[in-house]
């Protein structure tokens, strides 16, 4: 070990919602010596990062997609709208570390270069681009779920010569689209959201779209004061229905598809449809994501509505989505189908006429050429796994993630992986991420790991590490779960599909209350799964 490495009980990677998080709970609440790293100039992660027009937040509401655990800050900070633009939740997540003074221990524009166990002394030492050296005896990887680019390799994309964006590496200076040609490639949330608004400054778009997409009306909307009063009153309540919900508070439709006509179900899509945001997929009848037959008649509900709203017949074709409903991200929309209408807005579909290659100044399609002056590139993340992957660390015998992820991202509870102890990741492959609110699961599971810590200490232990027999029964389990769903059966980011060589493999839990009842259980239970080791003082001293 280095001798004038700095020495932390915790090392946090990252500083989004979860990382931040962590740095409060295991500093304030647990008294514990922590640094926290991030790469970016300032807190915000995703959110730092996303800044592209039109960045909102989809989860259903913003209240609720936001800290839980303090009713101060509850009370502190007046949500405007339903669907919060970006700027304003990195402005929570500034005003939170603020709040609780956070950013006198986080550490910006520092990239951890190296992150390394030591067996001998328990312990991980880190090293930074700077050239700086620290250890601590845990490791908390918030690293993100959604944060490598995934950037196209077209031939000749490197040859283009006019201005280009990543939607995930937006820049922080105002861009101006005015009297220019852009071409957008990419229809997921990102596309989606920015398309409208960049259609509204820009002399044309070509949108290039590989799939086409199902996406709801967000139906926006400012939140009084009134009603943010009434989540203020009720939060205890709240909090709870969020915990054993599925990480929202709303009481979802329990009714059963086959006791009513079909008349009547298109009564109810309709209904849930001008209500908007998620209710569709929530809300309608049981089984959405796991019966064939209702999920084609909500699919093709939607399908009706697309074709109801773009004009051009052949545009409406293009847009037509032919995988399950619901089975990719839901996307929820401020006004993406009708800005086909525009005249300035044209739609190639990939799928008939694929990208041969890229010009200085334009995109080659088979059929075509468009030239463009800016291209905004809205194509993805390597998401859930590629973090971790992307921070690399080496565990027991300096096996490497890399190494030991090769074939499949094995991991015990989303959280643990076997060979790398005292290690924890917050939002890892096979957590339930994105399928609940993350900044409550970041709240739940650093509890967790929170608690394992403090097991640790009392017991005067060394180091935790999750067994592999625990992953393998972890790895069937969120199988079995996922299996009985569609999700499986389309190409999409939960499945690793979007990134050519990337295994095959669901990366979230789809049970998201049942997982973190999971997670007090395991702890509760003296940490099934996991093996703990004895302080090994006669080695290090
Ligand atoms: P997504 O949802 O992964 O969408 C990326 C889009 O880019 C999607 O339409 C992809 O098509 C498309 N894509 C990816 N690679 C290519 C290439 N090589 N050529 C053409 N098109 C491509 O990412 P977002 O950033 O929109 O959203 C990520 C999450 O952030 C989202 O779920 C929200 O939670 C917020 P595909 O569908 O793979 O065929």
């Amino acid at each position: 070990m280095t001798g004038n490495a700095k020495q932390y009980d915790a090392i946090i990677i990252g500083s989004g919602f979860g990382g931040l998080y962590a740095l409060y709970h295991l500093r304030d609440k647990m008294g514990l010596n922590v640094r926290a790293f991030d790469g970016a100039g300032g807190v915000g992660g995703t959110w730092w990062y996303n800044r592209y027009p039109g960045a909102r937040v989809d989860a259903p509401s913003s209240p609720f997609y936001a800290y839980t655990f303090s009713q101060e800050l509850v009370d502190d900070w007046e949500w405007k709208e339903t669907q919060t633009v970006g700027p304003d939740v990195l402005a929570y997540l500034e005003h939170f570390a603020d709040r609780f003074d956070l950013l006198k221990d986080i550490q910006f524009e520092t990239w951890i270069t190296d992150a390394r166990y030591d067996e001998a002394a328990q312990r991980w030492t880190i090293e930074t681009d700077a050239g700086e050296t620290a250890t601590a005896q845990f490791l908390i990887c918030a690293v993100g779920a959604l944060f490598v680019a995934n950037k196209p390799d077209y031939p000749g994309i490197d040859d283009f010569a006019g201005v280009s964006f990543h939607t995930g590496r937006w820049p922080h200076e105002k861009v101006s689209f005015a009297g220019k040609r852009v071409g957008v490639i990419g229809t997921g949330s990102s596309g989606i959201q920015s398309i409208p608004e960049i259609a509204k400054g820009a002399a044309h778009v070509t949108v290039f779209q590989r799939t086409p997409q199902y996406a709801l009306p967000a139906r926006n909307r400012p939140i009084s004061k009134e009603e943010l009063s009434r989540y203020r009153e009720d939060w205890d309540d709240l909090r709870m229905s969020m915990r054993r919900r599925g990480g929202w508070p709303f009481k979802t439709n329990r009714r059963r598809a086959s006791d009513y006509a079909p008349e009547q179900r298109q009564a109810v899509y309709e209904e849930l449809w001008e209500e908007g945001g998620i209710h569709l997929s929530i809300n309608s009848y049981v089984g959405v994501m796991s019966d064939k037959e209702l999920n084609d008649e909500v699919s093709e509900f939607v399908r009706g509505k697309i074709r109801e709203i773009v004009r051009d017949p052949e545009t409406a074709r293009k847009l037509m989505p032919d995988y399950h409903f619901g089975t990719k991200r839901l996307i929820l929309d401020n006004g993406y189908f009708e800005t086909y209408n525009r005249d300035n807005v044209s739609l190639v579909d990939l799928r008939e006429d694929p990208i041969e290659k890229f010009t200085h100044a334009s995109v080659c399609t088979k059929h075509g050429e468009h030239p463009i002056d800016m291209l905004v590139l809205a194509t993805g993340f390597d998401a859930v796994s590629g973090s971790m992957l992307n921070l690399n660390p080496k565990g027991r015998g300096g096996v490497s993630l890399k190494e030991k992820w090769e074939r499949r991202f094995d991991n015990y509870l989303g959280a643990t992986i076997a060979g790398f102890p005292n290690m924890f990741m917050i939002h890892g492959p096979g957590a339930p991420g994105v399928f609940f609110a993350m900044p409550l699961g970041g709240e739940l599971t650093t509890a967790f790991i929170g608690d394992c810590i403090k097991h640790i200490h009392d017991k005067n232990l060394g180091a935790v590490e999750a067994t592999i027999d625990a992953e393998t029964s972890w790895d069937r389990e969120i199988n079995e779960i996922a299996n009985r769903t569609l999700y499986p059966r389309t190409n999409s980011w939960y499945m690793g599909a979007n990134i050519p060589g990337k295994p095959r493999q669901f990366l979230g839990h789809l049970r998201g209350s049942h997982y973190f009842d999971r997670l007090s259980e395991v702890a509760a239970g003296g940490y099934e799964g996991f093996v703990f080791e004895p302080v090994r003082e006669e080695v290090t001293s």
